[in-house]
């Protein structure tokens, strides 16, 4: 008798467990709903050129809030793209790993272009144009752009790519002459996928120390936001951060803020955290936006609505429905993650507005 009613009750179990689907997968969703995606995932991965595209959040699986991207390619001597500018898109340029230069120009003001190494960031809100071109052999550019959808581009532009050993890219070099991706012609031809070609933009040449023009700020000094619509770039651990202590230690170092995103209505930050003191218990959050954690260094631990608890390491992504409870916290001593966020209260703005302005970019050596 116990025997059967130990073999009923591991059938219910059974039953719940297919009825509900995985919070893991390999590819995101094609529909509104929390999930987990490894780094590297297939991720309905295309190849453009000697770039492995990797698609962590769609405009399906986040109802069209945004597009989160991994760019892994080797270095080249020629530009990545084209240069081109989105008439309502908001693309941004997270530097994961290794080496890339960025170009961008909004209207008559000065062309810029930084080289940014990992941690840094630039900005081109719509109607800039911009390219950019891979450095190092082991780089991955992270974008997230606003809204969601963006992605078809290079359903378009790709050719499907899975392995068996989800290799970041094809191992080969990159002996390309002349940008990758479409030709003059066919780019002429992709403004239905608000892709405009800009064929008169000439990369500037002359950055010294990775920069150019010579007046800018990069690697030694202060990066501030911009408040007019130029694009921007913010070096790693050089822009404005605010310290939150209600819930362990977070800083909060934001990179688009409600001003910058304008009626793209988003916020996209980087979020570097403690483990949580012991008196300390994980509060439960809810957003009005979608949102998404990827994890740039440490483990982050996560627990959506009624999933099992998820533990993220380096590159994984947790993509968050609106209205959806979640939980957070590191068992690493530092954990860092990139965190892209629709609406203009979501939990980046909420641990601002309950911190205070900060120098730093580790936390306090004791506890408050
Ligand atoms: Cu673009």
């Amino acid at each position: 008798m116990k025997a059967h009613l130990f073999l009923t009750a591991t059938s219910l179990v059974l039953d719940v467990t297919l009825a509900v689907p995985s919070l893991y997968v390999d590819e995101a969703p094609n529909y509104l709903r929390p999930y987990v995606i490894r780094s590297y995932a297939t991720a309905q991965a295309v190849n453009v050129g000697s770039q492995t595209y990797r698609f962590m959040v769609t405009g399906p699986s986040s109802n069209y809030a945004f597009t989160l991207l991994d760019t892994n390619a080797p270095n080249s001597n020629a530009l990545g793209v084209l240069p081109h500018l989105h008439q309502r898109h908001h693309e941004n340029f997270f530097n994961s790993k290794g080496r890339y230069q960025l170009w961008a120009q909004k209207d008559n003001g000065a062309q810029q272009t930084r080289i940014l190494s990992p941690g840094d960031f630039g900005t081109v809100s719509p109607n800039t144009t911009h390219t950019f071109q891979i450095l190092d052999p082991d780089t991955q550019m992270t974008g997230t752009i606003f809204p969601g959808g963006f992605e078809d581009l290079f359903f378009f532009l790709g050719t499907n790519y899975t392995s068996s050993t989800h290799t970041p890219y094809i191992p080969q070099f990159d002996n390309s002459t002349s940008a990758a991706g479409p030709g003059g012609d066919l780019i002429s031809t992709l403004e239905s996928f608000d892709v405009y070609s800009q064929p008169n933009f000439n990369p500037r040449s002359d950055a010294i120390n990775g920069f150019a023009p010579q007046d800018s700020i990069w690697h030694d000094g202060a990066n501030d936001l911009a408040e007019d619509g130029t694009p921007y770039f913010i070096a790693n651990g050089w822009g404005p951060k605010t310290l939150n202590s209600q819930h362990g230690y977070q800083i909060v170092a934001p990179l688009v803020s409600p001003v910058q995103a304008g009626d793209l209505n988003f916020t996209l930050s980087t979020i570097s955290i403690s483990k949580l003191p012991a008196n300390i218990s994980v509060p439960t959050w809810t957003f009005d936006g979608a949102c998404a954690f990827k994890v740039l260094e440490g483990k982050l631990s996560v627990k959506i609505a009624d999933y099992p608890i998820a533990e993220l390491i380096s590159g994984d992504v947790a993509f968050v429905p609106p209205h959806t409870t979640v939980q957070y916290w590191s068992e690493a001593y530092f954990t860092k993650f990139l965190f892209p966020s629709a609406g203009v209260n979501g939990l980046d703005q909420r641990l601002v507005s309950g911190g205070k302005d900060y120098d730093f970019v580790t936390f306090p050596s004791t506890w408050v």
